[in-house]
């Protein structure tokens, strides 16, 4: 079944990870899929190629989100590719894991340029598409379970997690009246590039596959069936929700 049969989705951040998993994941669902990337040309066009072989369009934008004017051209060169916007799944983001005490001041506003504000033009510019076309939407955040728990050298990066689930919160009540739903998921550890090097740290990496329930860490695939239900209309009663993906990390204390 094809939850997204004639949808336009957009997707931050999705030349890898989590982002391209779901940009492929929407397309196999029958949307055009229209992605933002910072740097990596090879993998964003390696990722529309994907998008392309499921039989859907894909479109490659490059742009750093931290820049407002990144989002408005996103949302603009879709509209002129595939002639609207009816999801936007917000992704892009970064976590330089560093220590608190000597954090770096350009290390802290990077993260937050990137993950709110980013996250917070690119919602904003997607809702005022949606607003124009009259027939609502679905914005999603990549939040995640470091919105609701902490981490010892993430103090710059938790916060702007749950600026994110606050975010769609917020959203989800200036926009209910518009049919916009505003939604956020809380990934849990999704082994992508943001971790590969905190996670090979062995000690490390058993001590939070041990954390795990179901006793692997995710993989960006599993992200794409909930992103999926929240951009469909089975989730059209859903707004203002944060589902956690973790395999049960956050409810495990003992
Ligand atoms: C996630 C969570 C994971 C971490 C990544 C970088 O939000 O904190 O444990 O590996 O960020």
């Amino acid at each position: 079944m094809k939850l997204l049969e004639g949808k336009t989705v957009l997707v931050t951040g999705a030349s890898a990870g989590i982002g391209r998993a779901v940009a492929i994941g929407a397309a196999e669902h029958g949307a055009s899929v229209a992605i933002n990337f910072a740097r990596d040309n090879a993998g964003a066009e390696a990722c529309v190629a994907a998008i392309e072989a499921t039989g859907q369009r894909g479109l490659a934008v490059q742009g750093d989100v931290a820049d407002p004017e990144t989002a408005t051209d996103f949302v603009a060169r879709a509209v002129e590719s595939f002639g609207k916007v009816d999801v936007m799944v917000s992704n892009a983001g970064i976590c330089p894991f560093h220590a608190f005490i000597d954090m770096p001041v350009e290390t802290f506003e990077r993260t937050m340029r990137v993950n709110m504000h980013g996250g917070y033009f690119m919602c904003q510019a997607a809702a005022r598409r949606m607003v124009e076309q009259g027939h609502g939407g679905s914005i999603i955040a990549m939040s995640s379970i470091s919105a609701l728990v902490g981490g010892e050298f993430q103090t710059h990066y938790t916060p702007t997690k749950a600026g994110l689930h606050s975010l769609m919160q917020s959203a989800a009540i200036a926009l209910g009246r518009y049919n916009i739903r505003c939604n956020s998921l809380l990934p849990g550890t999704i082994l992508t590039e943001i971790n590969k090097e905190d996670l090979a740290d062995q000690k490390k990496r058993d001590y939070m596959e041990g954390r795990i329930p179901l006793g692997r860490l995710g993989q960006p695939e599993d992200m794409v069936g909930p992103t999926v239900f929240l951009a469909s209309d089975m989730a059209r009663y859903v707004t203002g929700a944060a589902l956690l993906v973790d395999g049960g990390a956050f409810v495990n204390l003992q």
